[in-house]
């Protein structure tokens, strides 16, 4: 039997039947006369729960006991598998490899986030395009959480913060909601640390429902306060059009802040003893924000340590700025659309009250503003509202304000006078964004993090480099130390070992270990049998097999029949103009038309059979990336039906592509495709998962790909497309009207208008790509200047592939050349250079 009370662990087969027995009749969530799949999972799943409680209790003793400096990572989205949906993409995938990493790697780290209710959304392809329908991924409950009633914290919205006359702040008026803790076990592989995952759910507070006028008859209106409280964590990325969908992500992201910090404060006061000194508050915690989304962290940790626990303001910002708080930069913030999305999640921040620390906190007197010098008194209202009974100090500043550039005594001493006097004269660097004319100001949060956090970092060596010369290059002449570069990883556990068995298998009995599962430098050994014949034949046989799986998913989840034989080509990434999936389906269209111009047996000597995969979703309100997928959906349907092509051509585009799919798909893959324009992908992380599977890649020098290229060898790698230092000139030169396109674009675009694909002429989609009147910026991502180095280097791809032993020993190098790739590798970076946390082993 299995106790955490007497920490037996499961050790063999009849031990695990009785546990699973055991679940399946004392916790029965579905009918008790059948076993069937989901019953039989959830049983299966909560025994393995039961086993990793007694690791994760012992990892939290262990703890509590060493008390060692201890990263929290706090990030909106996790993706895992089989599919919590709470992640839209890499962002959430890399929070969920970079646990792994941790629990294996035995850091003391935790990660939260929050329990949203529905997932982004489940992707449904129609004949009209991609339909969006709630993900209720907890319809079945969630077999690994642990629900922790005796966790809990209050989160305030609105109201105003005043002084009592005892002198004391208080926060009164507003909406009240509590935060609940759900925990999950992240095992590390191959030892006892079992690290936590705590999400938070919202609630109302117990009161909060109104007997009386449900019993009055007016039930939505007694319940209307349990429905504000709980729609916080209903959906990951509401829509936010409307203002109060503004509303609703920037509550999620302050109770995200707020409920982990003031978690992780609780536990350093009690892991303090009797006796707490707030000065070693940084020496035992370090707070990770994956991208600006957890940027409240800054103000929040601020009111908590001022307001809660009466630091002055100068100790508090020394702890919040000085040590705490470091940020991972995994957006290029010059796309001007995706940082107008970032700043108008803060732009309700004058026309809606707000937490209160910012809309109007009142700071003492003698006490400085959090970020700025000049500031626009925010506070003129909070005077006028407040209460005749509280004392407003009429000198107070706000907490945030205009041109901020701090601000702290000890970073102007920092920083040299020309080069202050310089940035401060630069718009750009200003917290309060003056791009939106009045009202209403908006909050720049990436600024916003810069100024408050103690270490900056881009997630690929080149994204690093943009972000310093480039989005934050008034910073790094203030802060040049506060930048750095972490390159992204993937957990080789989950992308290789559990995902590829047949690969992991070859790769095993060639090296003849498997410690390259935690040590993926031992993958390099695989270099010298690259031109073995054995390894060559095995290697293809798994890429066979796994290819044979992806042609049954197909079939399930579209119909269409798909040759095994034809390359797998594959792009699986959320549809975004900047990923270009739009190049992709054009240089197809272009094939297609090739191939329909010539005679059957000059088709065959000219082009090598492929498959082409699409996967990924487009925002529900993002138009253009909707008609994208209308389009490839289209060309589809056109060309999977024309008897002339057969196997030859098949273009696919699997519906709802998650984790799992991705699963199942990149071991099958032999092309992949990462074909950003040059300088917009901060990195990328499918493109490591492909490499490590033997996959050979096609892509622009954008993000992660210029590593990757590096360590595989370019004669691995098919590299075309402007580069990205080339890319704002380009731009000009195309808003200038001076750029001539390629006959063979002109050409793809005019068969595309012919009506081939249907009665759709797709004016907006090609409109775009030429900047015509009402279709916006002329061709922004310079799809139609790279579209002949792409269908060139298309060229190359086939011709490669017509060669097996060279494609296989491409492949064999590829999977060798990975091992940076590791999130191994990139946790031991973040925890040495940004962090400063040890390992600590459990006895
Ligand atoms: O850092 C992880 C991942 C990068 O690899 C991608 O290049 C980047 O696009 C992605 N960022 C996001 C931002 N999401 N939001 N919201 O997914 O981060």
């Amino acid at each position: 039997s299995i106790s955490s009370n007497t920490k037996t662990l499961v050790t063999d087969s009849e031990q695990v039947a009785s546990s699973i027995k055991h679940h399946s009749e004392f916790r029965p969530l579905f009918s008790p006369e059948k076993f069937e799949l989901p019953k039989a999972f959830f049983a299966t799943a909560q025994s393995v729960r039961d086993a990793l409680i007694v690791n994760w209790n012992s990892t939290y003793e262990c703890y509590n006991r060493v008390n060692p400096k201890q990263a929290y990572y706090l990030s909106m989205e996790f993706l895992q598998e089989p599919d919590p949906a709470l992640g839209n993409g890499g962002l959430g995938r890399l929070a969920s490899c970079f646990l792994d990493s941790m629990a294996t790697l035995n850091y003391p780290a935790w990660g939260y986030g929050l329990r949203y209710k529905y997932g982004l959304f489940k992707q449904i392809i129609t004949k009209d395009g991609q339909e969006e329908a709630a993900e209720d991924w907890l319809e079945l409950s969630n077999p690994w959480e642990i629900v922790r009633n005796d966790v809990s914290y209050p989160v305030k919205f609105y109201g105003k913060v005043v002084f009592g006359s005892d002198g004391r702040k208080r926060w009164i008026g507003g909406e009240d909601v509590v935060a609940v803790a759900y925990d999950v076990p992240i095992p590390g592989y191959k030892t006892k640390t079992t690290i936590n995952l705590r999400l938070w759910s919202t609630k109302a507070p117990s009161g909060d429902f109104d007997l009386s006028l449900y019993n009055s008859g007016k039930h939505t209106e007694a319940a209307e306060a349990l429905f504000n409280a709980e729609k916080i964590c209903y959906v990951l990325y509401p829509g936010d059009e409307s203002d109060e969908g503004k509303a609703l992500r920037l509550k999620q992201q302050y109770t995200l802040c707020s409920a982990s910090l003031q978690d992780i404060v609780a536990r350093f006061e009690t892991r303090s003893g009797g006796s707490v000194n707030w000065e070693e508050f940084p020496e035992k915690v370090a707070v990770q924000m994956n991208d600006t989304h957890p940027t409240l962290c800054i103000p929040e940790l601020m009111r908590i340590l001022m307001d809660l626990k009466g630091l002055s303001w100068e100790d508090a910002w020394k702890i919040t700025q000085r040590y705490l708080l470091k940020m991972t930069v995994s957006l290029v913030l010059i796309y001007p659309d995706l940082l107008k999305e970032k700043l108008n999640a803060m732009r309700i921040l004058e026309n809606v009250e707000l937490p209160s620390a910012f809309a109007d906190v009142i700071v003492k007197p003698e006490s400085k503003p959090v970020i700025a010098e000049k500031t626009i008194d925010l506070s003129e209202d909070a005077k006028e509202d407040a209460q005749t009974d509280v004392i407003v100090k009429p000198e107070s500043k706000p907490v945030i304000a205009e041109k901020t550039i701090d601000l702290s005594e000890d970073a102007k001493e920092d920083a040299q006078t020309d080069v202050k006097k310089e940035v401060e004269e630069e718009e750009t660097a200003g917290v309060i964004a003056e791009v939106i004319p009045e009202p209403p100001k908006m909050v720049r949060m990436a600024n916003l993090a810069v100024v408050g956090g103690h270490a900056v970092n881009g997630v690929a060596e080149i994204h690093s480099e943009i972000v310093k010369t480039d989005v934050f290059n008034d910073f790094v002449k203030l802060w040049p130390d506060k930048f750095q570069n972490k390159t992204n990883g993937v957990t080789p556990r989950r992308w290789i070992r559990f995902c590829n068995p047949y690969l992991s298998d070859i790769i095993t009995n060639w090296i003849g270990t498997e410690d390259w599962v935690l040590n993926t430098e031992k993958l390099a050994e695989l270099r010298k049998f690259a031109d073995d014949e054995d390894l060559q034949s095995e290697w293809r046989a798994a890429k066979k097999k796994n290819k044979l799986k992806v042609v049954s998913l197909i079939k399930e989840r579209t119909g269409y029949t798909v040759s095994p034989d034809a390359m797998f080509d594959i792009q699986i990434k959320r549809i975004h103009e900047y990923k270009r999936q739009l190049l992709n389906i054009l240089g197809i269209v272009y094939r297609y038309k090739k191939m329909k111009e010539m005679s059957a047996s000059e088709r065959e000597k000219a082009f090598v059979p492929r498959v082409c995969i699409f996967g990924g979703k487009a925002f529900a309100t993002y138009v253009q990336a909707k008609r994208i997928v209308k389009f490839i959906t289209d060309v589809g349907s056109t060309i999977n039906h024309d008897p002339e092509i057969g196997d030859l051509l098949k273009v696919i585009f699997v519906p709802d592509y998650n984790v799992s799919v991705a699963e199942l798909l990149i071991p099958a893959s032999e092309l992949s495709q990462h074909i950003s324009t040059a300088g917009m992908e901060a990195s990328g992380t499918s493109n490591m998962k492909f490499s490590m599977n033997g996959c050979i890649l096609i892509g622009t020098l954008d993000g992660a790909n210029v590593e990757i290229r590096e360590e595989v060898g370019e004669e691995n790698f098919f590299l075309f497309g402007a580069k990205a230092d080339e890319i704002a000139d380009l731009r000009k030169e195309r808003a200038e009207g001076k750029f001539v396109p390629d006959p063979s674009f002109e050409e793809v675009k005019q068969f595309v208008r012919s009506g081939v694909f249907g009665s759709n002429k797709y004016d907006e989609l090609i409109g775009s790509l030429e900047g015509n009147e009402g279709f916006g910026r002329a061709d922004y991502f310079l799809v139609g200047k790279d579209f002949p180095s792409y269908v060139e280097c298309q060229e190359k791809v086939d011709k490669a592939y017509r060669d097996q032993k060279r494609w296989t020993r491409m492949s064999i190098l590829n999977t060798a050349g990975s091992s940076k790739f590791s999130s191994d590798r990139t946790i031991h970076e973040y925890a040495e250079d940004i962090w400063n946390i040890k390992q600590v082993e459990l006895p």
